[in-house]
């Protein structure tokens, strides 16, 4: 059969749509993989899944997808608006079954029904293969196990199937590019070695624009499951089956080795894991023997307080460790209970701060994530967060994130049940470049403007901040949250102007 897959994200990684093809592939079925980042809403809006795709973008997907036999999409939460007008859009054109999956069919399936054929619920490996064989027989899918759908003989919602085991097997992304079209400004492109190198340059702040990315992951699951994140989902969703599984290591490092062998200019490997450092101690030790005598280039991953010990720490330093992002969120007791993070503690953080501090390269500047305008906060929860992270040793980046009640994740149900959110609400297309304009956020937002410790803390004296925080005066400062909104827009959408703007021009002559 003849697939096309088709990618929305703004990181044309997309790991998800990548394995998926090189899996369909060795199943002896044909790829095409389309990547739609919208370099042109990012300019716009400084967020990519705000605009739909203009008509024109949708004719040329549709006419590359003419003789295809199933289109496949992949989706987060937030792209659904976008993706539900692309899948209407294309089958006005042609007529192709479709088949959505990734993070957003896998907690809302019911929703995703109305617009596609078939909805994959959770992993896609051996549930697309399935689907696709079958489809060829011409037999109808009701007995694919993570395949819903809908048709005149009624809805099927069938189980899922165990998680892969055996991470092994999966054969590495595909990235023949010569299998592969792009969205450059409003033209589809063949996807050239050029293009892509421009596309994978470090953006945000833990990369640096000579970083050209290659982002792997080692694990797949979490052994944790805060109540905002897709793993708690996770748990429920494949109870009774391990969902924390591990690459070997040398099937890691080749497939590492092997793309720097096609691309040799990759020269930064981003590991996207929950959390790296949950390998054991052997599992890292090898991992850097490894990585130094193959790979030797420096890599970024994300790490957790609970698993990342000094010993680990220094083993993950000498492998080439320059870049690390740690998840905060809060440092109050009773928002780590709803968060389900009750394990996490302001002593755990400032030891596994110090560590790296002492341990580290000098050049290390961690990012910590923090999560603002969680509506069960009490000023005291804030302020205890915003004076532990004053502990915390320069350098680092505060990344700041608004609570985001995504479908499927406990904190949904919970804010449904507390009238936060009704059902009707898309509060998921609210994200973090949404933030509001308040006294407390623009003190953390002082940690990251390096104004000085003494001078926040003395803003932060909490009476002071009830009255700042009172409700006339959060009444009258919100009114300059849509000005801030506007202003913080603007600075976004400058730098993603400078960013792409010459790299649409040079290739789609605009
Ligand atoms: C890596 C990552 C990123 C990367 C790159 C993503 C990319 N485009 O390549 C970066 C850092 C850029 C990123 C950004 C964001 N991310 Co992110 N990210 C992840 C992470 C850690 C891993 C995703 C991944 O690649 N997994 C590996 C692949 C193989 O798994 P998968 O995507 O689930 O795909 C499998 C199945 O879902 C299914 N499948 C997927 N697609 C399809 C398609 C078809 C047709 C079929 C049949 C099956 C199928 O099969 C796949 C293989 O088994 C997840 C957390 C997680 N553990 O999943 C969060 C996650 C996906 N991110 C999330 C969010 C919210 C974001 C942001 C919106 C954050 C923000 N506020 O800015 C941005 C938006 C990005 C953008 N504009 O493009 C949420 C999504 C929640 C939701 N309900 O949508 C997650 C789940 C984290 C969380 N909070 O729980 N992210
Ligand atoms: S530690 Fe991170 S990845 Fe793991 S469940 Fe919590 S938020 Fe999700």
């Amino acid at each position: 059969m003849k697939i096309m897959l088709i990618s929305p994200y703004l990181d044309i990684t997309s790991l998800s749509t990548r394995l998926l093809s090189s899996y369909l592939k060795a199943g002896g079925h044909s790829v095409v993989q389309i990547f739609l980042p919208d370099l042109e809403s990012m300019m716009e809006n400084g967020i990519d899944f705000v605009n739909n795709y203009p008509d024109e973008v949708i004719e040329q997907v549709a006419a590359l997808a003419d003789g295809f036999h199933l289109l496949g999409m992949s989706l987060m939460t937030n792209y659904f608006i976008k993706m539900t007008h692309l899948t209407r859009g294309i089958r006005k054109i042609i007529d192709l079954p479709v088949v959505w999956g990734g993070i957003h069919p896998t907690v809302a399936p019911e929703e995703c029904m109305d617009i596609a054929d078939y909805v994959c619920v959770g992993e896609g490996e051996d549930a697309l293969l399935e689907l696709v064989n079958t489809l060829q027989k011409g037999v109808r899918p009701s007995h694919v196990r993570n395949i819903w759908f809908r048709d005149e003989q009624g809805e099927h919602r069938n189980p899922v199937r165990e998680p892969i085991s055996d991470l092994d097997e999966i054969p590495f992304p595909d990235y023949d590019i010569e299998d592969q079209y792009i969205l450059v400004g409003r033209k589809v492109l063949p996807l050239s070695e050029d293009i892509l190198k421009e596309m994978v340059r470090g953006r945000v702040h833990f990369n640096e624009p000579h970083h050209l990315i290659y982002e792997t992951m080692w694990t797949r699951g979490c052994p944790h499951h805060c109540a905002y994140c897709i793993n708690n989902h996770y748990r429920i969703l494949y109870s009774g089956f391990k969902t924390v599984r591990r690459r070997s290591v040398d099937n890691l490092i080749e497939e590492i080795r092997s793309i720097r062998t096609r691309f040799p200019w990759f020269n930064r490997i981003n590991f996207m894991d929950d959390d790296f450092a949950s390998a054991s101690n052997e599992q890292l030790s090898h991992f850097r023997e490894e990585y130094k005598k193959e790979i030797n280039c420096t890599f970024f991953s994300l790490l957790s307080v609970l698993s990342s010990g000094e010993e680990k720490l220094s083993i993950l330093f000498d492998a080439g460790l320059r870049r690390t992002e740690i998840g905060i969120q809060s440092l109050s007791l009773s928002t780590n209970r709803i968060y389900g993070r009750e394990y996490f503690s302001r002593e755990k953080l400032l030891e596994l701060a110090w560590t790296v501090k002492r341990i580290g390269p000098s050049e290390l500047c961690p990012t910590y994530d923090i999560i603002l305008e969680n509506p069960w906060e009490s000023l005291d929860d804030i302020l205890i967060t915003l004076r532990g992270v004053l502990e915390l040793p320069r350098p680092f980046v505060l990344q700041l994130f608004s609570l985001t009640f995504f479908p499927g994740i406990a904190l949904f149900q919970k804010a449904l049940e507390d009238g936060i959110i009704s059902g009707t609400e898309a509060s998921h297309l609210k994200e973090d470049h949404d933030r509001g304009f308040s006294y407390l956020n623009l003190l953390f937002l002082f940690v990251n403007k390096r104004v000085p410790n003494c001078v926040i803390r003395f803003l932060s004296w909490k009476p002071f901040a009830a009255v700042m925080e009172s409700v006339p005066i959060k009444w009258f400062l919100s009114l300059f949250s849509p000005m801030y909104r506007v202003l913080k827009k603007r600075g976004v959408c400058r730098s993603q102007r400078k960013r792409f703007g010459g790299f649409i021009s040079e290739h789609s002559g605009k």
